[in-house]
């Protein structure tokens, strides 16, 4: 079986979490972080990427991941998640810093992927639509991942996958996933192992 084939990835473990890019430790492995609104099912994504229930904590309320937590998968890439933006009712102190927090990591960490996390039903709003701009201008490459696919039907999901596509520019189409239900993660998965892991 191949890395692009592989079924799981078994030997992921928790490295640490950091309150900001001066904390990151000095790691020398391909990298990527998972980015998107507060409760997009980012931390839930991961979970399933990882086939490990519970080692990324999720919440039903949003603003759950308030660190950059940093995972490591078979000693061979690190995968960040981020706290959500856009969560309204967070105090606007604590909003700000977790923008700062997100942007000040982005800008010096050296990715080789961003997973765009938006919602299949209601993504991507315009504080999405900032931080695709924002990474284009770094020229950081991003991905985008509808999340909660299991939320609608297939005619509902062909349809919202075609307007999100449009409303990004037409040139990403949106990889439907569910964390519930599993779809699209093996897909995801082989995706990032060709992104992140194989030489260009
Ligand atoms: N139906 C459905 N619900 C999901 C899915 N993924 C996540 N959820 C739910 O969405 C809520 C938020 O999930 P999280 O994974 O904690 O979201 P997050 O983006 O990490 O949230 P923050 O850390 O607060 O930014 C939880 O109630 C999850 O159970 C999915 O694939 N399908
Ligand atoms: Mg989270």
């Amino acid at each position: 079986m191949t890395n692009a084939t592989r079924m799981h990835w078994p030997n992921t473990h928790f490295l640490q979490s950091v309150a900001d890019s001066s904390q990151f430790p000095d790691i020398d492995l391909p990298q990527i972080a998972v980015a998107g609104h507060s409760n997009v099912g980012k931390s839930s994504l991961m979970n399933a990427l990882f086939g490990r229930k519970g080692l990324v904590k999720t919440s039903k309320s949003p603003g759950c991941t308030r660190l950059l937590n940093l995972f490591e998968v078979d000693a061979r890439l690190l995968v960040v998640d981020l706290p959500g933006y856009g969560y309204a009712r967070a105090p606007k102190k604590e909003q700000q810093r977790w923008i700062n927090m997100i942007e000040g990591y982005l800008a010096h960490a050296d990715l080789k992927l961003v997973l765009m996390l938006l919602d299949i039903r209601h993504g991507p709003k315009d504080s999405d639509l900032q931080l695709i701009e924002w990474l284009n201008e770094g020229g950081i490459r991003w991905l985008p991942v509808a999340t909660k696919a299991d939320k609608l039907s297939g005619n509902q999901r062909t349809k919202r996958l075609k307007e999100m596509t449009d409303a990004m520019g037409g040139m990403l189409s949106p990889l439907p996933t569910s964390s519930f239900k599993g779809s699209g993660i093996e897909k995801l998965r082989a995706t990032i192992e060709l992104e992140t892991l194989q030489p260009h």
